[in-house]
């Protein structure tokens, strides 16, 4: 097993504690200290190199490599340099490959020409730069059939270091603090809650921490479990040898033989079963009245509540519980039971009310994110579709047939905490015993909706497949959930375009876009530094494998809203790698999502 070596300690970033979400940030950016970590020496000494090899930063490559026999592609932004390219190999300096640069293309989210350089032709395994005549260097990239392992560990393992309730010591990444919100095995019912009497306190421990806040939200741990274990049912034999590192004292010696992947995301599903109430509906969330500074989560001790529940939400867990329901069934069968128990309850719940139901009060969001919905059709058919993939009980397929037969038409939307639309045409293009003519309609939805993404990546400068509105907040999830669509489509009907394509689209995520940098954390030469990132801040520790949300053209945050009123940025620029730019600059664990099902899907 190869152990991750490049981030052992932290780059220890000093910023302004009592910044928050969604409340007044300060504009002003405090200044960094630098201190010299493993991480500003790596930069120190590749930054020499690069000086004496010119380094030029138009030339955008996977920063983190490529694997042999794809077709792979460099870009060249902007006007300007030779015809001729050349690959270098960086361990003899000899040229294995030259290449001519394609007839540039205008990129108008990036709002810049680029040109192509293929670099298929090098399938030796090794260490390269790409020269451009008259340009420069590129930054050197690894050509290797393990290319994408350590990163695809990096972003799993990124779960457990969010795991919450417990003290993390993690001789990896040198993270390193006591374990906070030991009240959540206390929490209060919101005193605000409109039909239900705040009185005992609740247990709902455990669990990942959303994401750079404390909060722990029922709809993205809904999304984000289920996208993993549907990845690891899809292709298990990449998670076979996926060894997380799961820290002493974390690890339970009675999963010792199961996949790694599975032991981490029981550790969410059982706070997730802690969210049910009794009828069967699940709360929407937990978390603090304020929204705590850059503290460490042992320093954040305010009281935390139950707040909201909602019919989406609901249907998202049952969706969610029941594809556990089968993935557990051969490391714990009792465990699979109680999993497929309890998304019938919160099934029940939803038949028993038809209508969709968003409960929020008055200081519900005071202190934590929204994740706020009205509709729940998508959600209510995923639910039905994957209990009926797991049971093949009849009834679901006459629900799918009756109520829910509208949503098995016309649309395909990305999979995120906002919709549970797509995993229910995946569950009932795939359920045994579905209604012929919508497992038919879901099948060509998703097919379609696979060719249309082609021919957008096609067509698009970088072969980013984003649409110019879709750089929202989270854009970088956006963009590999792009890439999750195709390889879904994929399981229906093979077509080489699609992982062709899901490729590309991982190329310009770690690194092969218009601000050459990559969007996850410890991956690549230019990465997020400075994430929004409670953690990360408070402990000085460097996580790697963290996706942060990316480019987001709307705005969100007081930095990045000054940037586009004063610069106005296209789309794929407006980014800020600062602590303060928390739409665009932090991490969620539902963004690693699809990150972590795409390079599962990649690996061979
Ligand atoms: O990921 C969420 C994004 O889709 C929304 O546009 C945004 C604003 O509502 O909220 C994002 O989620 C944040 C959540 O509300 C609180 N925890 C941090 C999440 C990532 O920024």
């Amino acid at each position: 097993m190869r152990l991750p070596m490049l981030l052992v300690a932290a780059a220890a970033l000093a910023i302004a504690a009592g910044c928050s979400d969604d409340e007044a940030a300060p504009v002003e950016v405090e200044a960094e200290t630098a201190v010299e970590t493993p991480i500003a020496e790596l930069q120190e000494s590749e930054d020499a190199i690069m000086n004496e090899m010119e380094l030029n930063d138009r030339i955008k490559v996977n920063q983190v490599g490529y694997v042999p026999g794809e077709t792979n592609r460099a870009m060249l932004a902007g006007e300007g340099g030779g015809d001729v390219f050349r690959v270098i190999d960086t361990a003899t300096g000899e040229t294995v490959l030259e290449g001519e640069l394609s007839q540039p293309v205008m990129d108008e989210d990036a709002g810049e020409t680029v040109r192509e350089m293929d670099l298929s032709g090098v399938t030796k395994f090794g260490e390269y730069r790409i020269e451009v005549e008259e340009v420069g260097y590129s930054h050197p990239f690894r050509i290797a059939a393990d290319v994408y392992e350590r990163v695809f560990m990096e972003v799993t393992r990124s779960y457990t270091l969010g795991r919450s309730g417990v003290a993390i010591e993690d001789p990896v990444t040198g993270l390193s603090h006591p374990g906070g919100h030991r009240q959540d095995a206390e929490a209060r019912l919101d005193p605000d809650f409109p039909d239900q009497a705040a009185d005992e306190p609740i247990d709902v421990s455990g669990g990942w921490y959303d994401a750079g806040d404390y909060g722990k939200y029922i709809t993205p741990a809904a999304t984000t479990v289920a996208q993993l274990l549907l990845s690891y049912e899809l292709y298990p034999e990449a998670y076979q040898s996926l060894e997380l590192h799961i820290p002493e004292g974390l690890a339970d010696p009675a999963q010792a033989a199961w996949p790694d992947v599975l032991e981490e995301v029981k550790f969410e599903l059982d706070w997730m079963l802690k969210m049910q109430r009794e009828d069967g509906a699940v709360y929407h969330k937990l978390s603090g009245m304020q929204w705590p500074g850059m503290i460490r989560p042992d320093q954040d001790t305010q009281p935390r509540y139950l707040f909201g529940m909602s019919t989406y939400g609901t249907a998202m867990y049952a969706g969610a519980l029941a594809i556990a329901a089968r993935v557990y069934v051969p490391f714990d069968e009792a465990y699979a039971s109680e999993l497929l128990a309890s998304a019938e309850a919160a099934q029940q719940y939803l038949e028993r009310h038809p209508d969709p139901r968003f409960v929020k009060t008055a200081r519900q969001d005071a202190g934590s994110g929204g994740y706020e919905k009205s509709g729940d059709r998508g959600e209510r058919y995923w639910a039905a579709a994957e209990l009926l993939k797991t049971t093949g009980e009849a009834r679901y397929a006459e629900l799918l047939e009756t109520m829910l037969a509208t949503q098995a038409a016309g649309q395909v939307e990305t999979i995120g905490w906002a919709s549970g639309l797509s995993l229910g045409h995946f569950a009932l293009a795939t359920a045994a015993g579905a209604p012929e003519q919508h497992q038919a309609t879901a099948r060509r939805l998703l097919v379609e909706e696979a060719r249309s993404i082609v021919a957008r990546s096609e067509a698009d400068g970088y072969r980013y497949a984003l649409q110019s509105e879709q750089y929202t907040w989270a854009s970088a999830k956006n963009g590999m959930a792009l890439a999750q669509l195709l390889l879904l489509a994929d399981q229906l009907e093979p077509q080489t375009a699609n992982r062709a394509v899901a490729l590309e689209q991982l190329h310009y995520t770690l690194g092969r876009n218009t601000l050459g940098t990559t969007y996850v954390t410890g991956a690549g030469h230019v990465m997020p530094r400075n994430p929004h990132h409670r953690i990360m801040v408070s402990t000085g520790a460097y996580v790697p494998g963290l996706v942060v949300g990316g480019p987001n053209r709307y705005g969100g945050d007081p930095a990045i809203d000054r940037v586009l009123q004063e610069q106005a940025p296209p789309p794929a620029k407006a980014y800020l790698d600062i602590v303060d730019s928390y739409s665009t600059n932090e991490y969620a664990i539902d963004y690693n999502a699809p990150l972590v099902f795409v390079l599962a899907g990649l690996a061979r």
